[in-house]
């Protein structure tokens, strides 16, 4: 099934994962939340009907446990986390039509009814399993109270994610050398019954959903592994106190798996937000329910008739973690209970920070608070998290980077831009002068509007994000290629003409790029002398007139100087090296999975390489036969290297950390075919390989000569 482009007759929804309520939230947790603002207030300017909505995940054993370790009631310590986060989202203008929490009444009716219709379709069983069990302490261990291996991937997993391996989820039982993490015991298992939902039943309906899907490719293609494999069934109790208790007869002890009651809370959130506004301005139902097909078990005569479901116009942003949750859980849970399924799954890479994961332990974050307290607009960090590298991949922030991108498309092209148009209308005509835009203008901007639609239809802000830079780009050079100000005088209709389109530009980029930049667009929105908000704004507006009169405009990004990011650089690393000397952090293992071992790693790049592209690398071995430093560069040496087929000068950021007079005879690992580059004045012709910071050289074991090839 193919959908309508957007904007569609339904009202959309788009959900953000549901943050744990574990702790403070860094600039990294915000790239899902300022995503899925960004993507709506996208939709909207396409003219679409939405509803942004999110809550608190506040029960689970990521909570229980972080509770515990507070020595606080896990409600208590959950609530206020909520508060903390109602309030952040808003300063990074992260604005939901509801935010709520999985704890309150409306999610915990919900899930009751979602799991009762379960129950009555007949897709729940009951089943003896084996948990985990400290010995010591005589309790059960469910999820995050143990830890151990994954049986998939034999990675360090816990509880019910393998976090550090495969991603996958674990059921009950599963994990591998299990050991408590209350008292480092090893595990011993007990028998208990348990209620499952059973996938089994949803196979085929998922195999029809998981074509249908749209979003990135991730959430699209690893899913298909599972979904074409047996499917196992989910254990959807605990043996806990804290959670929503299980509705179904005769289990009273057991509270339901918090997979089951979060992703709910993205219905009873759109419902409250109805029940709030009315269903005249948003009808839940429409997003949710209608055109369903019954929850009942298929027609036995015309299976199809469950298989062929409709979709809603129901985006979910998350992070590509949760994406089994997402795209095999949770479309089964809603066609078990007589709801819509998704249209797409988004699901973003991490957030690395200068090359290494995040580590709330070790303080190594830059905190949501601490970045609003160096006074920055939510604006900039909201523009660098959508904007660099696609949605799925990998972003790595460092100030330096961060510094690059603001001084480089937001001060230089998009600031500068508006601000010279603006500065020069106003002080030469008090505002746009009389003219029309012409229609090399119309047209730039009318492939612009065209670039950002497809762009949204596409799922990809950071397109949508290109299409409005670039045309602040065209602008600066269509006022640098008429040079107005040599026209005032000559030609002043001329002039009134190029300084009219100027405006227009300037209009069409407020609009475009308001749903990644909403403060600074509409600051210039302002400047231009528009009223109400740029949010209200649809596509059409960005060729509509701009009103006549304005005044001079204040530039709308500040430059960050060097040393700010010395002086950002420093606090970082200072807060970092006050946690480690703090002996406890290393073993305050926090909700975010990051062991003090693995810290140090990069995750493998989740893009692959075709065999074909390896190919065209020409690797050889190679022998340095001369090794001097280089003036005026602390750690480049000049290396002349014998490939074989020939000697090779090649510049290596290595002097530092290597004995240079040891070098000459070491057997050294060559990328022969790498373009030249010049590095302080000095040409090098191919790179030698090295690991790590410490630029640990490559060499070989055996007798390999210069010039073999590596593959
Ligand atoms: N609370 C956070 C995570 O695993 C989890 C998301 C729930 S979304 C329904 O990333
Ligand atoms: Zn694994």
């Amino acid at each position: 099934m193919s959908h309508d482009d957007f904007p569609t007759e339904r009202p959309a929804v788009v959900t953000c994962g549901l943050p744990y309520a574990t702790g403070d939230l860094h600039i990294g947790h915000m790239r899902t939340y300022v995503s899925g603002d960004a993507y709506v207030r996208a939709l909207e300017t396409l003219g679409q009907e939405t509803a942004l909505v999110s809550g608190t995940d506040m029960h689970g054993t990521p909570v229980a446990v972080n509770a515990e370790k507070e020595g606080v009631d896990p409600e208590e310590y959950a609530l206020e986390l909520h508060e903390k986060y109602a309030e952040t989202f808003p300063e990074f203008d992260v604005e939901f039509d509801n935010y709520s929490h999985t704890h309150d009444d409306a999610n915990v009716e919900l899930t009751r009814e979602f799991v009762r219709s379960w129950i009555d379709n007949d897709h729940v069983f009951e089943k003896e399993i084996q948990v985990a069990w400290d010995p010591e302490t005589d309790q059960p261990l469910p999820d995050r109270y143990v830890e151990g291996t994954c049986p998939y991937c034999g990675e360090k997993a816990r509880g019910d994610e393998c976090d550090e391996g495969c991603q996958r989820h674990l059921e009950p039982g599963e994990i591998e050398d299990p050991t408590s993490t209350l008292t480092g015991n090893p595990a011993e298992y007990r028998t208990r019954e348990h209620e499952f939902l059973r996938l089994s039943d949803f196979q085929e309906y998922l195999q029809g959903f998981i074509d249908r899907l749209e979003g990135t490719d991730n959430a699209r293609n690893q899913p298909r592994e599972w979904i074409e494999g047996e499917l196992q069934d989910l254990c959807i109790t605990r043996d806990m106190d804290w959670g929503i208790d299980y509705p179904g007869e005769g289990e009273e002890d057991l509270v339901l798996y918090v997979w089951v009651d979060a992703p709910i809370e993205y219905v009873a959130s759109t419902k409250q937000y109805s029940e709030r506004v009315g269903d005249d301005v948003f009808d839940w139902e429409a997003a949710w329910k209608a055109g369903a097909p019954d929850a009942g078990a298929p027609d036995e005569a015309d299976p199809e008739t469950w298989a062929d479901a409709d979709t809603g116009e129901i985006i979910h942003v998350i992070g590509r973690d949760i994406i089994q949750h997402h795209t095999v859980f949770w479309p089964a849970m809603l066609r078990g209970a007589g709801y819509n399924e998704p249209r797409a799954v988004l699901a973003s890479g991490f957030v690395n920070l200068d090359g290494k994961a995040f580590s709330t332990s070790r303080n190594r974050a830059v905190w949501a608070d601490d970045y609003l307290d160096e006074g920055f607009a939510p604006d900039l960090v909201r523009y660098y998290l959508t904007t660099t590298g696609g949605f799925q991949h990998d972003v790595d922030f460092s100030w330096e980077k961060f510094q690059e991108r603001v001084n480089g498309e937001l001060v230089g092209t998009l600031g500068n831009f508006a601000y010279r148009s603006l500065l020069f209308a106003a002080r030469n005509y008090g505002g746009a002068p009389d003219a029309e835009t012409s229609e090399e203008v119309s047209e730039r901007i009318a492939d612009a509007v065209a670039d950002f639609e497809a762009a949204i239809n596409d799922y990809s802000l950071k397109t949508a994000g290109e299409a409005a830079v670039a045309l602040a780009g065209f602008g600066n050079e269509y006022i640098q290629r008429n040079e107005p100000w040599n026209l005032t005088d000559d030609e002043p209709d001329r002039a009134e003409q190029v300084i009219y389109d100027c405006v227009q530009i300037a209009k069409a980029v407020a609009v475009l790029s308001a749903p990644i930049l909403p403060g600074k667009a509409q600051q210039l929105w302002e400047q231009l002398g528009e009223d109400g908000a740029v949010d209200d704004a649809t596509l059409d507006a960005c060729l509509e007139s701009p009103p006549g009169e304005f005044g001079e405009p204040n530039e709308l990004f500040e430059k960050i100087e060097d040393e700010r990011v010395d002086e950002l650089n420093r606090k970082l690393e200072e807060r970092i090296d006050a946690a480690t000397a703090d002996d406890g952090a290393a073993d305050d293992a926090d909700a975010e999975g990051d062991d003090p071992e693995a810290v140090d790693l990069e995750p493998v790049a989740d893009e692959r390489v075709g065999f074909e592209e390896f190919k065209d690398l020409d690797v050889r071995v190679g022998r340095i036969e001369a090794a001097e430093g280089i003036e005026g560069a602390d750690d480049l040496a000049r290396l002349e290297v014998d490939i074989g087929v020939e000697t090779r000068q090649i510049v290596a950021g290595i002097k530092q950390l290597h004995d240079l007079d040891d070098l000459p005879g070491t057997k050294v690992v060559v990328v022969a075919n790498l373009e030249k580059a010049e590095l302080f004045g000095v040409e090098s012709d191919g790179m030698v390989l090295a690991a790590g910071e410490d630029a640990d050289l490559l060499t070989t074991h055996e007798d390999s000569e210069p010039g073999t090839k590596v593959r």
